[in-house]
């Protein structure tokens, strides 16, 4: 791992990051082309893209209940429960999320208020490949489920034989996903975005994707929803030295497996503790599974950031503003003050990122790539929209009518000052014209 040595009074700054983006202009360029000719030609260029990028010929994309029901037979009752687990911790912390519709009434009568609605129907995107994650469908289809959305649709790309992983589907299933398509990549965002003969259009898509999808993401944007656009996965442990190094250097290792591209950072307070820690690293490679994704990871990207202090090793932790914080220090709760800047914060050492991958509850969708410096993880606000209410009485408009005149004249806008008038012409008089 790269390392970084900060004096004390010296400060961590962002250009000390080399962080890939979500996707490149490449990407774009293929993506644009492929969206455009979905949306021209519907599901014959779904089964074109899909036979040359899945090398499948796909007749119909939507997968049956019975397909769904003989498939999930084969899931390992015990993922199957552990899934069920998960969902339910999830499922408890979104509830809290929800949002009430609100409204007031002003002294003179004025009504003003919020209206919250589910979004009709949402589109969740499951990657396949390296990242065929069940837990990723949870984590998406449970807030909206919480949200009220009725359709949720979930689009996967399809194996050679043409078939969805059967974990999948059964995370579909206890999730609440209402429509299942074998379809995947580019092409699906497209489908999902403007529709085709065999797949309705939705208001929003969700999910993690490559750089393809999530050019198409960026593509479709504005004509649909979209959430965040979610480039490779960071983590970052902040380890003073009670921390035991093994631990420390297994849970860097945890986000380095995933992915190449992956970013791993150790903030620290001594070298030598950095040493312990890549020595740890070393020694648990040797049984790692995924010793290779793991080592291109930490060498490409893991940093190491020794400070003087911890102040200085939070103002780094801020600056680098990590999809995952993890503080191993004693009375880690107190230093939450000093952190503004993480998508999911992980205190102490019992709290391994898994926990929150996986089963804790907050939703693993986080914004990565430094967005955690503005944006929130993934939640039922998402899958919502407000409508503002308003309703006047007579005596609410009498009173705000001189206001709204005076900014329309300003304004230069006759008819908006006009429609306040004549009403109080009306109040006054009984008569439009005064
Ligand atoms: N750590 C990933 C989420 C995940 N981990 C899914 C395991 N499965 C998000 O950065
Ligand atoms: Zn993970």
């Amino acid at each position: 791992m790269r390392r970084i040595v900060l004096q004390p009074g010296s400060q961590f700054k962002s250009r000390y990051l080399n962080r890939t983006g979500a996707f490149n202009a490449d990407a774009l360029i293929a993506a644009t082309s492929i969206v455009e000719d979905v949306r021209e030609r519907g599901d014959a260029a779904l089964r074109e893209y899909t036979e040359k990028f899945d090398g499948v010929r796909i007749e119909d994309f939507r997968i049956s209940k019975q397909a769904i029901d003989e498939a999930i037979v084969d899931v390992d009752p015990k993922t199957a429960e552990a899934l069920r687990q998960a969902a339910a911790q999830i499922r408890d912390f979104h509830e809290r999320q929800r949002q009430q519709s609100w409204f007031t009434v002003r002294a003179d009568g004025a009504l003003v208020g919020s209206k919250i609605e589910p979004l009709e129907s949402v589109g969740i995107y499951v990657p396949g490949g390296r990242a065929l994650y069940p837990s990723s469908v949870l984590m998406n289809a449970l807030p909206a489920a919480v949200a009220g959305v009725e359709r949720i649709v979930c689009v996967t790309p399809p194996t050679k034989s043409g078939k969805l992983d059967p974990a999948i589907l059964e995370a579909c299933r206890i999730a609440g996903v209402t429509e299942i398509y074998a379809v995947g990549g580019v092409q699906a965002v497209a489908a999902l975005a403007y529709g085709t003969e065999s797949i309705e259009p939705v208001c929003k898509i969700t999910g993690p994707g490559n750089a393809y999808v999530a050019a198409a993401k960026k593509i479709v944007s504005g004509d649909v929803g979209i959430d965040m656009i979610a480039g490779p996965s960071e983590v970052c442990v902040v380890a003073d030295e009670t921390a035991e190094p093994a631990l420390v250097a297994i849970d860097l290792m945890a986000q380095a497996e995933h992915d190449p591209l992956a970013s791993c950072y150790l903030v620290t307070f001594s070298e030598a503790y950095a040493d312990a820690v890549e020595a740890a690293v070393e020694k648990h490679l040797a049984s790692s599974t995924r010793a290779e994704i793991t080592t291109a990871s930490l060498a490409d990207q893991g940093l190491i950031v020794v400070c003087p202090d911890i102040p200085s090793a939070m103002e780094a932790v801020n600056v680098i503003a990590p999809e995952h914080l993890e503080i191993h220090m004693d009375h880690a709760f107190d230093l939450l003050g000093m952190i503004r800047n993480a998508g999911a914060i992980f205190l102490g050492a019992w709290t391994p990122e898994a926990v929150g991958d996986y089963v804790a509850g907050p939703n693993h969708t986080l914004p990565t790539g430094g967005t955690a410096r503005y944006a929130s993880p993934l939640s039922v606000d998402e899958f919502v929209k407000k409508s503002s209410v308003i309703q006047y009485s007579s005596a609410a408009l009498a009173n705000d009518a001189s206001a709204v005149m005076t900014i329309a004249e300003h304004e230069g806008l006759w008819a908006h000052a006009k429609s306040v008038e004549l009403r109080c012409n009306l109040m006054r008089t009984g008569n439009l014209y005064g």
